[in-house]
């Protein structure tokens, strides 16, 4: 069934938190699927920092600009708005898998780990819903420990400590909601293994996803709808 032509690409979202090798892995399984599986797959990420919201998320994540903790979620959330339809036609019209490095759930992890937005992880969440919702989340867990052991963190702003702990707490509290709803089924990893081992791990996951959503014709969901 793998190698049938699929009636849509499957969606695939790589989450966790800083340093735990995400981009690596996007990068690696997108290899594997189009050079060793021959199948049409494309990366997208987020904060897609090429458009002109993007630039402003951009200026911001730098700390070369100032926005209140709201502001700069829906400006997050507008991202994924803008980027949608491209989303949606690589999908759809282009039957491509896409590979996608982050989404909402970064969105709502991170704003709803700042003391200010504590308490409104629905309001967080009520930005992105409708969004086209993956077929699998893939959770790259790493401890707090661990992640400093790769040599700390950069200069981008949430890329302290204590945030970073309480993103993590948020990633699994949203991992339960799914998981209750039966919607998005969330798959979690330990990133904390040799870059093959995850990687296998992944693809194999991926596979699985891709055949599922091959053999039953599946629909393209929304997101916590
Ligand atoms: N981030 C990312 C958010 O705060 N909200 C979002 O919606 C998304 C997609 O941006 N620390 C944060 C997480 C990261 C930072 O991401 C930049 P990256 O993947 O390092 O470019």
């Amino acid at each position: 069934p793998l190698s049938a032509s699929p009636h849509r690409g499957a969606f695939i979202v790589l989450e966790g938190v800083d340093r735990c090798g995400k981009t690596t892995q996007v990068g690696l399984l997108l290899k594997h699927l189009v050079v060793q599986l021959g199948m049409a797959a494309v990366a997208m990420r987020f904060p897609d920092r090429t458009t002109l919201v993007g630039n402003l998320i951009n200026q911001y994540l730098q700390s070369k600009s100032e926005l209140d903790d709201r502001a700069i979620h829906l400006l997050f959330s507008a991202n994924r708005w803008e980027v949608a339809p491209t989303l949606k036609s690589n999908l759809l019209e282009g039957k491509q898998h896409v590979v996608c490095d982050r989404y909402a759930y970064s969105g709502v992890a991170f704003s709803s780990a700042k003391e200010s937005l504590q308490n409104d992880l629905e309001w967080c969440k009520s930005c992105d819903v409708g969004l086209p919702a993956p077929d699998a989340v893939i959770f790259l867990d790493l401890t707090q420990e661990q992640a400093e052991q790769r040599g700390g963190y950069g200069e981008e702003r949430y890329e302290k400590k204590e945030l970073q702990q309480r993103v993590r707490e948020r990633f699994s509290q949203l991992q339960a909601t799914d998981t209750e709803n039966g919607q998005v089924p969330w798959y979690v990893v330990n990133a904390a293994q040799s870059i093959e081992e995850v990687q296998q791990e992944i693809s194999a996951i991926v596979e699985q996803t891709i055949e599922k959503v091959i053999l039953e014709e599946k629909p393209l969901g929304l997101l916590w709808l």
